[in-house]
C-alpha cells in the first residue's frame, strides 16, 4: 500500500512593509482554501511568512522591533488561519518571529511550526544557521541582520511521527549545511519541510548572484537524495521593499528529482502527490 501524502508547496509574492499581519493572514487563507481544493493534507507556507522580512533593514528602538515578532501562536491574527485548517481538515507549516519571555528575559527566535489537520501545533523549531552579520553595514544595499535580532535555535532539529510519516523542519539557511540534513537523516526522516527568503544579490560575494537558484536548488535536491526523503521548500518571492528575492519553491522525490515547481514570483500554489514508501 504506498502512503499518499499530498502536499502544497504556498509560496507568497513579497509583503509591502505596511501589510498587516491580518493582510497577510488573508493570503495564507487563500492559499490553504487552494491547497484544500486541490486535496492537500498538508500545506508548506514561507520563513517569516506574516511579515515583510525586517532583518533587511536596521532598527535600533527596541518597542519598533518587537512589533515584527509574534509573543503567542495563534494570536488574535493568526487564529483565523488555524481555524481555517481545522474547518478544512488540512495541516500546515508556518515560518514567524517569535517573541518569548523564558528565564526571566526577552527572546527573539526565527520560528517555524507544524500545524495538524485539527488545528494544533505539533512541533517547533527555532532556526540554528543564522546568516548575515550583528552590526550596521551601511555600504550594503540592504542589510542581513538576523545575527543581530534572532537568537541561534535552542529545539534542535527534533523529527515527528507526522501526516503518516517521519517530518522534520529546517529554516532557510539551515538547507545549506550538511548537518542540518543529516541530524535528520539519522532519525530516518521522510518529509523535511522548509521556506526561505533568498535574496538574489548577495552583497560580501556578488559574484556567486548569478547561482542563486542553482544553489537553492542544489542544496535542497542534494539533501533529499543524501537522506532518502521528500523536501518541501518554499520561498517569500519577488521584489520585497526594494530587495529581490529569488522563487523556484518545489517539492523533491527521494530520488532528488523536482517533481513540481512554482514558476512565478508571486503568491503561488504548487502541489504534488508524495508517496512516502519511496523512501525505503
Ligand atoms: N533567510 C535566510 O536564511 N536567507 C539566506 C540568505 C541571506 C543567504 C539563505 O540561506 O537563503
Amino acid at each position: 500500500m504506498p502512503r499518499i501524502l499530498t502536499i502544497g508547496a504556498a509560496q507568497t509574492g513579497p509583503i509591502a512593509r505596511s501589510e498587516t499581519r491580518r493582510d497577510a493572514v488573508e493570503r495564507l487563507i487563500a492559499l490553504l482554501r487552494q491547497g484544500a481544493a486541490a486535496g492537500c493534507d498538508l500545506v508548506v507556507f514561507p520563513e517569516a511568512a506574516l511579515t515583510a522580512f525586517f532583518p533587511h533593514w536596521w532598527i535600533d528602538d527596541e518597542a519598533e522591533l518587537d512589533a515584527w515578532f509574534e509573543r503567542e501562536m495563534p494570536s488574535n491574527e493568526t487564529a483565523p488561519l488555524f481555524a481555517e485548517a481545522r474547518r478544512l481538515g488540512v495541516g500546515f507549516h508556518l515560518g514567524y518571529c517569535e517573541l518569548a519571555e523564558e528565564g526571566g528575559r526577552r527572546r527573539r527566535f526565527n520560528t517555524a511550526i507544524l500545524v495538524g489537520k485539527d488545528g494544533t501545533t505539533i512541533g517547533k523549531y527555532r532556526k540554528i544557521h543564522l546568516p548575515g552579520h550583528p552590526d550596521h553595514q551601511p555600504w550594503r544595499p540592504f542589510q542581513n541582520l538576523e545575527k543581530r535580532y534572532f537568537e541561534t535555535g535552542d529545539l534542535g532539529w527534533p523529527a515527528w511521527h507526522a501526516f503518516g510519516g517521519v517530518t522534520g523542519m529546517m529554516i532557510c539557511n539551515d538547507r545549506r549545511w550538511p548537518e542540518a540534513w543529516r541530524v535528520l537523516g539519522l532519525q530516518v526522516v521522510e518529509l523535511v519541510v522548509l521556506g526561505y527568503n533568498t535574496p538574489r544579490h548577495d552583497p560580501s560575494t556578488p559574484q556567486h548572484d548569478r547561482l542563486a537558484e542553482f544553489h537553492n536548488a542544489l542544496s535542497m535536491q542534494a539533501g533529499a537524495y543524501q537522506n532518502g526523503c521528500w523536501v518541501v521548500g518554499v520561498a517569500k518571492a519577488g521584489t520585497e521593499e526594494g530587495v529581490e528575492q529569488i522563487g523556484g519553491s518545489c517539492i523533491i522525490a527521494p530520488t532528488g528529482e523536482i517533481v513540481a515547481q512554482a514558476i512565478s514570483v508571486a503568491d503561488e500554489l504548487v502541489v504534488a502527490r508524495c508517496d512516502l514508501d519511496l523512501c525505503r
